[in-house]
């Protein structure tokens, strides 16, 4: 490796990243290998594969065009990627179906625990003359009764203006744009950050290479990423995006809810913008 400020962000390194990332994290208690669901769920995925190659006629110049492909997705550490963009969705949905509070969407690749702790009203960390509109995103988290939740936390990772996300390209400081709020005794926060671009996954790998042979684009909309937690309450990783952002309706990950778009106003003193949005926590 070279100097990492002069280093390009490159499909492999942020896979790699994510990958090691993954491995790291147990979202749920490891579960013991249930042979019978195993044995449902992969038989019908195949067969619905099968049903595919049949009713499409598939070739074998395609078979081998798909297994050069997945080898290619290993190879590049865009597993992480690929799941989180086109599957994690709908997993999100069956999970959390019978929530009654805030929405929640996918997590995506780039999720890093432990970042620092910061107070009620903090700046995430960031560099001098961070690039960007200014933004102050405030709120208060409560119970589904409306009870303040003194002891809850709001989680924050975003990319910056170029659409880099810290620990997954080179040359940023390592908790940039990252940080953990622990809110006040009324549930309240504010947090003061900076507007994020619209998000190109990277093009230059596997997924680059899927989405040209198919004719789609590459983009998510701007977004920021939040969890946000509190004792005795369910856990909401979600994200909130931007009204009239780009692709907020076209978004590659389909992850926009209408209940998630944000509209910001310019704050009076023309330092940038700020915008309210308060969490609503269901009992664990
Ligand atoms: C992202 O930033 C993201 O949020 C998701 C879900 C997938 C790829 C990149
Ligand atoms: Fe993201």
């Amino acid at each position: 490796m070279t100097d990492t400020t002069t280093q390009q962000a490159t499909a492999a390194a942020s896979g790699a990243a994510a990958t090691e990332q993954f491995r790291g994290k147990q979202r749920t208690e490891a579960a013991e290998v249930d042979t019978k669901r195993v044995d449902t769920l992969v038989t019908e995925l195949l067969a619905a594969t099968h049903d595919i190659i049949r009713r499409h006629q598939v070739t074998y110049a395609e078979y081998d065009a798909l297994k050069t492909w997945l080898i290619q997705v290993g190879a590049d550490g865009e597993w992480p990627l690929f799941l989180d963009v086109w599957l994690e969705r709908v997993v999100e949905e069956v999970a959390n179906a019978s929530r009654e509070g805030s929405k929640g969407t996918i997590e995506g690749p780039y999720y890093v625990p432990d970042s620092p702790r910061l107070p009620a009203e903090a700046a995430l960390p960031m560099r001098d003359g961070e690039g960007g509109t200014a933004l102050l995103f405030q709120g208060q988290v409560r119970s589904l009764h409306g009870t303040p939740l003194a002891g809850a936390t709001v989680e924050m990772w975003q990319a910056d203006n170029d659409g880099l996300y810290s620990q997954f390209a080179p040359g940023l400081p390592e908790w940039n744009l990252r940080g953990t709020v622990v809110v006040d005794d009324q549930g309240g926060f504010r947090i003061h950050t900076i507007q994020p671009a619209p998000y190109q996954i990277p093009t230059d790998g596997s997924c680059g290479t899927l989405i040209r042979a198919a004719g789609w684009h590459a983009w998510r909309p701007a977004h920021l990423h939040l969890k946000v937690a509190a004792p005795g309450h369910q856990l909401v990783t979600t994200q909130l995006y931007f009204q009239g952002g780009a692709h907020v309706s076209d978004d590659i990950a389909t992850a926009v809810k209408p209940e998630l778009i944000l509209d910001p106003t310019p704050v009076a003193d023309g330092t940038g913008r700020e915008v309210t949005y308060d969490f609503v926590l269901d009992k664990a």
